[in-house]
């Protein structure tokens, strides 16, 4: 015999239906992913961005001119988008090749929403 919809109105937890799909739904989060943003100067010689851009993010040429020529003009420009891990060992290699050549360089990531 089923029950009076109208008297279980409040009461759906006891029938063991609704409430179960809430309650055991996966938790399917995937790890964040990080923004590379490379920032202007006035003294960081365009070739050697150019440079950078091909060397460490695997961009062509014409690519790589195009984001240092955003960069210039704009300020700064996202280079890439990868988990937090790779996105620092980027950072890091852009950082320490910018220092050994004396330039003022600067790169940072930043946790995208
Ligand atoms: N503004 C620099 C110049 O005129 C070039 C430059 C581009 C520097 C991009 C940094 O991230 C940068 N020489």
């Amino acid at each position: 015999m089923h029950r009076d919809p109208i008297l279980m109105a409040d009461r759906s937890d006891d029938d063991g239906d609704t409430s179960i799909l809430t309650a055991t739904k996966p938790k399917t989060k995937r790890p964040p992913l990080y923004k590379v943003l490379l920032l202007n100067d006035d003294f960081t010689p365009m070739e050697f961005v150019v440079h950078v851009l091909e060397r460490f993010f695997g961009l062509n040429h014409a690519q790589a001119f195009e984001i240092m020529l955003t960069v210039h003009k704009k300020g700064v420009a996202v280079v890439g988008v990868f988990s937090h891990e790779i996105a620092e060992t980027k950072v890091a290699q852009v950082m320490d090749f910018a220092r050994r050549h004396q330039h003022p360089l600067q790169c940072t990531m930043e946790k995208e929403e």
